[in-house]
């Protein structure tokens, strides 16, 4: 029974051998093999030195996973502070960087002030530079426009001092005489106050209106005795021009119109000294030569 508890006891200690071996497999073989033969002899010792050598293999287990663990404590501890440092210096470069880039649109954000206000500055002169030429634009277009009028005009009167030329010079080609924007025809036969006006109407003229004293003096020095455009035979004393006008200033011979015998035509003539005293109301179914007058 003693060898076969001793026996049974050998088999355990085999066994718990066995898994120490097992645990220990990582040791060298010389510490195994001492087990191993410790173990071969343990049936040779008393009880209590059985019971003493597995209570002192027991605790390496543990002393081992103690050792294991606070291996693995101090891996985490220095993961924990290598992770520390590492989050530190990771949030000191993006202090850095949001700085940085701070600093940079502060930057950025005075050159754009600046720029933005050379650019206000010059678009402020261009526009009133605009203004400026916009005006003298306006000015020049008002007097462009003036110009152009004024040419217009000239072109006009030049067009009529043209015709008005050619009339004159085609006139005084039939031998009418051109005196201050007038041709005066005079006639080489005499006739009566009405015959001659018709001759004149004719002609695409009238019997002579003298307006002033300048045309006066310059059918006085024509030495004529001819009939003249004035008449009172609509109203006795109330003389008018053959265009229906009053007569405002006369140029009346001495004693004239004295309406003698009815005398109610005008006739010039120049047997007078005085060359603004030369008119004569005479009856109008006497013949005399007659002065027409055709305004150009
Ligand atoms: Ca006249
Ligand atoms: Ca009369
Ligand atoms: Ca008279």
């Amino acid at each position: 029974m003693n060898k076969k508890v001793t026996f049974d006891r050998g088999q355990m200690e085999e066994r718990i051998v066995d898994i120490y071996v097992s645990a220990d497999t990582l040791r060298d073989g010389e510490t195994s093999t001492k087990r191993e033969k410790t173990a071969d002899t343990a049936p040779n010792n008393g009880p209590g030195d059985q019971h003493s050598e597995p209570d002192s293999s027991g605790k390496r287990p543990f002393l081992v996973a103690a050792v294991f663990l606070g291996l693995l404590c101090v891996l985490l501890l220095a993961g924990i502070i290598g992770l520390s440092v590492y989050y530190n210096r990771a949030i000191k470069d993006s202090e850095d960087k949001r700085n940085n880039l701070s600093q940079s649109c502060s930057l950025y954000k005075t050159n754009a002030t600046a720029e933005r206000d050379q650019l206000q500055t010059r678009y402020n002169n261009l526009t009133k530079e605009r203004d400026q030429l916009q005006t003298r634009y306006n000015n020049l277009t008002e007097e462009r426009d003036q110009l152009q009028t004024r040419y217009n005009n000239l072109t006009e009167e030049k067009g009529h001092i043209q015709l008005k030329l050619f009339v004159i010079e085609q006139h005084c080609q039939e031998g009418w005489r051109y005196f201050d924007s007038s041709l005066y025809f005079l006639s080489t036969e005499t006739k009566t106050w009405e015959k001659s006006r018709q001759d004149c109407q004719g002609r695409g003229a009238d019997l002579v209106i003298i307006n002033s004293r300048e045309e006066q003096t310059f059918l006085f020095n024509l030495h004529l005795r001819a009939w003249i455009g004035l008449t009172d035979s609509v109203t006795e004393g109330i003389w008018k021009w053959v265009d229906g006008t009053p007569l405002t200033t006369g140029y009346w011979g001495k004693g004239q119109p004295d309406d003698y015998g009815q005398e109610d035509c005008v006739e010039i003539y120049y047997g007078q000294d005085d060359p603004v005293k030369t008119w004569n109301d005479e009856n109008c179914h006497k013949y005399h030569d007659w002065i027409c007058e055709k305004v150009v």
